[in-house]
């Protein structure tokens, strides 16, 4: 572990931007670094390391500890090679031009683009900022590959499909079950939606990320960052892994197939390093194909030598995968029919690919290309790039939201993490095509640092968080909006108050929608050692309904409602 203590619930990263003194960030951009959170999952000292002569004089013991630091604070925003992402680039090129003086101004002060001022906020000393600054000027660490040989190592099949139940042994009502990520105890928590009641933890990857399920509502996916996946059976009459993968050394995503035919095939997973993704198969996690995402940027056509894996889904009209490639822009879709053929149309849309989620009908995907400050729209029928659409500073829409507007038809909805803009995009090319893949409407919320915005197609309700809001009362709280009445503006529900919590930054994350449509839950995300909770709102009231609170409940954050994952109501 490295000296100086990291930032609240999620460490804050470093994004270096060599330019300009000013010394206070914008809340926006703040709200950006702080999100690029957790520390990488690269075990540091499994690198191969570059020392080199043209860089700056370090004993071997600088250079470890500067790895770790970099690795640990950094990673997230400049990316592991140092080729930048959220972060400037942090190649040689460009470092030993500017040289130690230059580095260290930065490190110290930060920058208003977002870069923390690891010194003058004491995080980090002078000396330990000299030795930053050095390191820097030397090639970047290169990190191992993880290919077929390392996945099959590291397979674990706990209970092989024939030794399995033939149906469900178990009388918990599945469709409305809540798989929520405890993300600093590395478990899951699966919740029964209406008793609210822990049915249990289960012990999963290093700060677990996401979960989906999968087709048939059977088999539950969940992957951590450190590149982990647990394949989670629910039909046992306790819930339990029945195999386990690790497909790289960092990664966020993962998804089933779920076209007819293909139901619980297929799983997929994309990694941050290395940079690909890989098929397995659906009830095993034995991988069968391994692409790799290294290209062109669709910019400026250079090389990147680490396109990490962002957002994937699984169509419902084909068997394909989306697959979103953050740095090249690129949107890869993957043919899983016949994979010793695979075939990959490639689409280009806009560099920094995250997140995003279906339009109503499920054909159209919206994803969010966050730092192009546009959403790309794949028209799923004919595979091709529907429209690049011009929206706030950095969206982040989570899946987004689809409701409709009297004056424009079906819309999908962001909301932003550098600015307090909601945007709605008209998706109905048919009936409105006046509207279709335009921003319709632009409506003031709470704040910037949103990063999940929700509805639900029974619902008139729109939620909106700002969790990485830099003023805890906005981050403490969420808006929401009357669908049908937009223009009276929001309602602020203060839901960590309703938590009736300690201490702690009690950061209130990511609605999660019950499977009726009637209830919404949000996460009360405090620190490691503080007491969270999730709260349970009454859709049609907007009042306090349950306040989930157990001490097995660490940092949860992203909830995943059975049904309304598997089917993308959203
Ligand atoms: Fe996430 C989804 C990446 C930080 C909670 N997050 C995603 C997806 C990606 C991603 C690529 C889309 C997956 C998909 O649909 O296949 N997230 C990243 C990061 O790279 C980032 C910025 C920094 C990091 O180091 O990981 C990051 N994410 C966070 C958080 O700090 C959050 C708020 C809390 C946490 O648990 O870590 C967080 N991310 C989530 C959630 C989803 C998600 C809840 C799924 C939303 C959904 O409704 O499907």
């Amino acid at each position: 572990m490295v000296s100086g203590k990291l930032w609240g619930a999620g460490a804050i990263m470093c994004a270096l931007a060599l330019s300009v003194t000013v010394v206070v960030a914008k809340s926006g951009s703040e709200a950006e670094t702080r999100y690029q959170g957790a520390p990488s999952a690269i075990d540091p000292s499994g690198t191969k390391d570059m020392v080199t002569s043209e860089g700056p004089k370090m004993t071997t013991e600088e250079f470890a500890w500067s790895k770790t630091v970099y690795f640990e604070r950094c990673a997230g925003c400049h990316g592991v090679l140092r080729k930048g992402a959220t972060g400037k680039p942090l190649t040689t090129d460009v470092t030993r031009k500017v040289g130690s003086e230059y580095l260290k101004t930065f490190i110290t002060y930060g920058t208003p683009a977002g870069m923390p001022n690891w010194g003058t906020s004491g995080q980090l000393s002078e000396k330990e900022i000299d030795t930053m600054a050095r390191y820097l000027q030397h090639e970047p660490p290169m990190p191992p590959e993880f290919g077929m040989k390392e996945m099959k190592a590291s397979w674990k099949l706990l209970v092989a499909p024939g030794k399995r139940p033939k149906k469900k042994m178990n009388d918990v009502d599945l469709d409305n079950l809540f798989s929520v990520t405890l993300r600093d105890s590395g478990e899951i928590a699966l919740i029964d939606g209406a008793s609210k009641k822990i049915l249990d933890v289960i012990k999963t990857g290093y700060a677990v990320h996401i979960s989906r399920i999968s087709a048939s509502g059977r088999y539950l996916f969940v992957i951590g960052r450190d590149a982990r996946i647990n394949l989670i059976d629910l039909w046992t009459k306790k819930p339990q892994t029945v195999a386990e993968i690790k497909i790289g050394m960092e990664a966020r995503s993962v998804e089933t197939s779920k076209f007819k035919g293909w139901e619980d095939k297929y799983a997929i997973a994309g990694a941050y390093w290395p940079p690909q993704f890989v098929i397995m198969d659906g009830d095993t996690l034995e991988p069968r194909k391994i692409v790799s995402t290294r290209g062109m940027t669709v910019d400026t056509q250079e090389y990147h030598p680490e396109p990490r894996v962002a957002a994937i889904v699984g169509m419902h009209n084909k068997p394909e995968f989306l697959v979103n490639v953050k740095e090249t822009g690129k949107i890869m879709l993957v043919d899983y029919s016949d994979l010793d053929n695979l075939k990959v149309n490639t689409i280009d849309a806009a560099p920094f690919l995250h997140d995003g989620g279906w339009d109503s009908t499920l054909r159209y995907f919206m994803t969010a290309a966050n730092k192009s400050n546009k959403i790309a729209v794949v028209d799923s029928e004919d595979s091709q790039l529907e429209a690049l659409v011009e929206v706030g500073e950095t969206p982040h829409p989570g899946r987004g939201a689809n409701f409709v507007r009297p004056k424009y038809g079906p819309v999908w909805a962001t909301g932003h993490l550098g600015d307090d803009t909601i945007a709605m995009i008209g998706t109905d090319p048919v009936n409105h095509k006046e509207n279709a893949w335009k921003m319709v409407d632009s409506i003031k919320g709470q704040g910037g640092g949103s990063l999940f915005i929700k509805t639900h197609p029974k619902s008139s309700n729109l939620y909106v968080d700002t969790t990485l809001n830099p003023d805890a009362k906005i981050s403490q709280s969420v808006a929401v909006y009357d669908i049908r009445n937009l223009d009276k503006g929001f309602e602020v529900l203060p839901i960590a108050e309703w938590a009736e919590l300690g201490e702690g930054p009690k950061r209130v994350v990511q609605p999660e929608f019950n499977k009726a449509g009637d209830e919404v839950w949000f996460s009360v995300w405090n620190g490691k050692e503080q007491e969270s909770a999730l709260v349970v709102v009454d859709d049609k009231t907007r009042t306090l309904k349950a306040v989930i609170k157990d001490k097995r409940l660490v940092t949860p954050t992203g909830k995943f409602n059975v049904y309304n994952t598997l089917h993308d109501v959203y």
